[in-house]
C-alpha cells in the first residue's frame, strides 16, 4: 500500500487533468444557443469523457481497486478495501451556464474517506485533504471561519434541479434561516460548497445531495476544524446514505439544526 502523498498526488493530477479537459467544452458553452444538442448532451459529453479519463488514471494506477461515478456503472476491483468515489463534473447546471463547477475524488478504506482532491478549474483552486494531515487550498491550510455571531453567518445551499417539487420544504427552509443571517448562497455544486465552508468563505451549508458529491468536500471541512453531521445531528451513518447533511463552523451548525428541526424534511 503507497503512503497517502503518493495516492493525493495521483488524484490532484487526475483531478487537474479531468479540469483541463473539461475546460475545453466549459469554454463553448455559448454555443448551446446554436447547437441542435440540448444542454443534456452537452454536459453529459464532457461529464463521460471527464469519468473516462480519471477511470484511466486511478484504475490504471490501482487496478485491483473499486471505483464509484456517476455516469458509468460501478467497477469492483478485487481488493474490496479500497474505493474511489468520483463526480467528473460537480454542478452541471453552473457548467452549462458558463459558471463554476468541481471535479471531485475520494478514496474510502472500508467506510471512511482516507483523502480527497477537489478541484475547480475556473478559478483553478484545488482543494486537498487527508485524514488526519489537514485540508489545503492550493497548498494553504485551511480553517472553518471563526465567525459567532449569527447577523454575519453566511450559509449555502442548493435547489436540485430538476424536479424541484420532488424535495419537499425547499423554500420553507431558506424561508427559516432567511431572517438573522447575513446571507444566503448557492454556489451550485455541492462539493464546492464544502470546500467554500472549509476555507471559511461560507460559515455553513446544508443540503440533500448524492455522497459521492460531496465526500472529499466533507474531509475538507473536517480537517478545517468543521462540524459534519445530517440535519438531525447524527453521524454519517445517516448522511452517508440520505445525503441530507449539514457541514459548518460549530456555531452555525448549531444554529442550522435548530432552524431546521420544524421544516418538513425528507430523510
Ligand atoms: C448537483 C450539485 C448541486 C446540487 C444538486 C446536485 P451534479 O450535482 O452539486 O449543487 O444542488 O443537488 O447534487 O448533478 O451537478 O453533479
Amino acid at each position: 500500500m503507497p503512503d497517502h502523498d503518493t495516492i493525493l498526488d495521483l488524484a490532484v493530477t487526475t483531478a487537474r487533468e479531468a479540469g483541463a479537459l473539461t475546460l475545453e467544452w466549459f469554454a463553448r458553452f455559448r454555443e448551446l444557443e446554436i447547437s441542435h444538442k440540448g444542454p443534456a448532451d452537452f454536459v453529459s459529453e464532457a461529464d463521460f469523457a471527464s469519468e473516462r479519463l480519471i477511470r484511466e488514471r486511478l484504475l490504471g494506477a490501482y487496478p485491483d481497486w473499486s471505483l464509484e461515478g456517476e455516469e458509468y456503472a460501478p467497477t469492483e476491483g478485487s481488493d474490496r478495501t479500497y474505493r474511489w468515489l468520483v463526480d467528473p463534473i460537480d454542478g452541471t447546471t453552473n457548467f452549462i451556464n458558463g459558471m463554476d463547477y468541481t471535479i471531485s475524488i475520494a478514496l474510502r478504506r472500508g467506510n471512511e474517506t482516507v483523502l480527497g482532491a477537489l478541484y475547480n478549474p475556473v478559478r483553478d483552486e484545488m482543494f486537498t485533504a487527508v485524514k488526519g494531515g489537514g485540508s489545503f487550498c492550493n497548498g494553504e491550510r485551511m480553517r472553518v471561519s471563526g465567525q459567532v455571531d449569527t447577523r454575519l453567518f453566511a450559509i449555502g445551499t442548493g435547489l436540485p434541479t430538476p424536479n424541484l417539487s420532488l424535495y419537499p420544504g425547499a423554500y420553507a427552509r431558506l424561508d427559516a434561516i432567511r431572517a438573522p443571517i447575513g446571507a444566503v448562497r448557492i454556489v451550485g455544486s455541492a462539493a464546492n460548497s464544502c470546500a467554500y465552508v472549509a476555507l471559511g468563505r461560507l460559515t455553513g451549508y446544508f443540503e440533500e445531495t448524492g455522497f459521492s458529491d460531496t465526500a472529499a468536500g466533507i474531509l475538507c471541512v473536517e480537517e478545517a476544524g468543521g462540524v459534519v453531521t445530517d440535519w438531525w445531528g447524527r453521524g454519517p451513518e445517516f448522511y452517508e446514505r440520505t445525503g441530507t447533511m449539514i457541514v459548518a463552523n460549530a456555531a452555525t451548525h448549531a444554529f442550522l439544526i435548530e432552524q431546521l428541526k420544524d421544516v418538513p424534511k425528507k430523510g
